[in-house]
This record gives structure tokens, C-alpha cells and sequence, in this order.
């Protein structure tokens, strides 16, 4: 089955369905691809890779391929007729929908190329989404309040790993699971390869980067030193770190296991955590609850019932096989 059956499928099963939302999905699909082909021959243009002399909102050195990717998802979305505004990553501000454009009822908050930093390292980097009804008047220009909704109230979210296939993994909603596919370079076509895509319950991996370890709070440290235990000949868990959130959730989603980026409790750098609420940790947070997982914050909080304030918000996030998120929390939860 192709992600276009799949999605007409799953419109099928919507009798109020208007077949806005399979249009927008194809609209992303469209660019995902063009984005995948790009990404795929970084190597050798010479004029997408390494960095431009910008910085993002972010205060991250732009990557050419960032600004590439940003420029297709929002040329491409907010031309299509179903969205009333965006979010991107790239973009300080919201992205209105231009005018003279047909103004729809979705949102969407993107991060067009994430983990852009490994991009000369040919390491696997990934576009996150997270689709929203617009809770403003239709017809009305969107606002940003259409964007900071409670991810427990997405239509969608997913992601794309651009690794050695290119992947998109979707939840089209709370109850409808996650399904991976595949693109097929020979036709062009998303092609569903991971049905009904499960989380281990429990997984011997965990994902965190150590080199913070002087920053972490006690209960984190005391966490990360019970799992790499071998007292009373406990087999300690597995360290994988990628340093791209895709392609280490993607590892976690199919083999189990737990990813951590908690705050910085003894610096400035990141008091609240690293990673943005609205276009990262919210898509994913869907998707690993959909799989059967769990996503918290550091201190115990479900990350779909966080009320985004801004738009490019940081929170801290914990995610993965529900047995090894719930032994976490034994840890911050007292
Ligand atoms: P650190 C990539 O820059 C990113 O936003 C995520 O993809 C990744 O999980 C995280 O930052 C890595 O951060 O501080 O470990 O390099």
C-alpha cells in the first residue's frame, strides 16, 4: 500500500471527512521527497552543504540545507490551500499564508531539517512535524494562538529519517496508532513498510549525552548510574547517542529502549532543556504514545498535556519503551 492509499483509507473511515487533510498530507509528502533528494546528494553540491554565514533563531549556524529544506516545506505548505498558518524552526515569527492564497483549517509547526549539524557527517538528520485544527474563525488569517495548542489535541505528527532509506513515520491522530513508510527511489512513492508500528515495552538502549553529565539534577544522575549497574550481576543498558533526535527515537521506537535530554540545573545554557515543545517533542510525544510508549519531562509531566506559551519554547524530554520511562519516573517522582 502507498502513503497516498493509506490516506485515503483512513479518509474513508471519516465520513465528515472533506479530503482537506489527505491534501495537505500529500502536499508534505511532496515535499518531502524533493527535500530527501536533496539530502541525498549533499555530498556533492557544493553550494548545500557546510554553513552559511547566518544564524537561525535558534542562534545555530545555519546549514544550506536547513535554509533549503525551510524554504521548500513553507513555499510548498503554505501555498496548498489547507493551512491557515505555520510554525517553522527557521523562522523567528509566524508564517502567514500568502496572500491571494486560499486560507485553510490547519496549522502545522515544522522543523525542517533536524540534527542539521551531523549533515557533512552524512549522519542520518530528519524533518519533524505536528499538525493541528486552527482553533481561530475559518476564513480569518491564522495567529500563533492557532499554533500553541496542547499536543494531546494534534491531528497529526510524525517525522521523516533521512538514514539509509528515507522513512516517514506517522500518527494521523490520538487512537489511529503509527505507521511507517518507506520511499521507493524507483517510483517515487512512500511505500507502507512498517505497519502498525509498536514500541518494545521494555529495551536495553538508552540515549543521552553524557558530556552534560555535571549539569544533570541528582535524581537524573542516580537514574543514569541505576542502569548502567552490574551489582548483584545486573547486565548494565546499552549506550547509543546519535546527537540527531530522529534517528535516536526512530533506533528507540523499533528496538526500545529510552532517550533523555534533561535540563541544565548547574548552567545557563539550557535551564529548561534543549528541545522545542511545539515542532519536536510534541510530534514525537504522539507518536511514542500512539506506539504504546511514554513521553514525559524530567520531572514527571506528560508531555501532551504541556500548554505551549511560545513558539519555539525548549522543554526537557524523556521518551520511550513505557517499562523503562516508568522506572524514570521512580527516580523524579517521590
Ligand atoms: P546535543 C540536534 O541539534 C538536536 O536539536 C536534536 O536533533 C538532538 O537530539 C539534540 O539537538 C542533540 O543535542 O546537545 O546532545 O548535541
Amino acid at each position: 500500500m502507498s502513503l497516498s492509499q493509506y490516506l485515503i483509507e483512513e479518509q474513508l473511515k471519516l465520513p465528515q471527512a472533506t479530503g482537506d487533510f489527505t491534501a495537505l498530507m500529500s502536499h508534505l509528502v511532496y515535499a518531502a521527497k524533493i527535500v530527501s533528494r536533496e539530502v541525498r546528494k549533499a555530498g556533492l553540491l557544493d553550494n548545500i552543504l557546510g554553513s552559511t554565514d547566518q544564524t537561525n533563531v535558534q542562534g545555530e549556524t545555519v546549514m544550506k540545507l536547513d535554509e533549503y529544506a525551510d524554504r521548500i516545506f513553507t513555499h510548498t505548505l503554505t501555498r496548498c490551500g489547507h493551512l491557515c498558518v505555520m510554525g517553522s524552526e527557521e523562522q523567528e515569527e509566524i508564517v502567514p499564508v500568502p496572500t491571494g492564497y486560499k486560507i485553510g483549517k490547519y496549522t502545522i509547526a515544522i522543523d525542517p531539517l533536524d540534527g542539521s549539524s551531523n549533515i557533512d557527517a552524512n549522519v542520518s538528520i530528519g524533518t519533524i512535524f505536528s499538525v493541528h485544527l486552527r482553533s481561530s474563525p475559518q476564513g480569518t488569517p491564522g495567529t500563533k494562538e492557532d499554533l500553541l495548542q496542547k499536543g494531546a489535541k494534534q491531528r497529526a505528527a510524525g517525522y521523516i529519517v533521512y538514514g539509509s532509506s528515507t522513512m516517514l513515520v506517522l500518527s494521523v491522530g490520538v487512537g489511529k496508532g503509527v505507521s511507517g513508510f518507506t520511499l521507493d527511489p524507483s517510483c517515487g512513492e512512500f511505500i507502507l513498510s512498517h505497519p502498525e508500528m509498536k514500541m518494545p515495552e521494555s529495551g536495553g538502549i538508552y540515549s543521552i549525552n553524557e558530556g552534560n553529565y555535571n549539569y544533570w539534577s541528582d535524581e537524573v544522575k542516580n537514574y543514569i548510574r541505576d542502569i548502567k549497574s552490574i551489582e548483584g550481576g545486573r547486565k548494565p543498558q546499552s549506550a547509543r547517542y546519535i546527537g540527531s533526535l530522529v534517528a535516536d527515537f526512530h533506533r528507540n521506537l523499533l528496538k526500545g529502549g529510552i532517550f533523555l535530554y534533561p535540563n541544565d540545573t548547574k548552567s545557563s545554557k539550557y535551564p529548561k532543556g534543549k528541545l522545542r515543545l511545539l515542532y519536536e517533542v510534541a510530534p514525537m510525544a504522539l507518536i511514542a504514545e500512539q506506539a504504546g510508549g511514554m513521553a514525559v519531562t524530567v520531572d514527571g509531566q506528560r508531555i501532551l498535556d504541556l500548554q505551549p506559551s511560545e513558539l519555539h519554547e525548549r522543554t526537557t524530554f524523556i521518551v520511550g519503551s513505557k517499562k523503562e520511562v516508568e522506572h524514570f519516573l521512580t527516580f523524579v517522582r517521590k
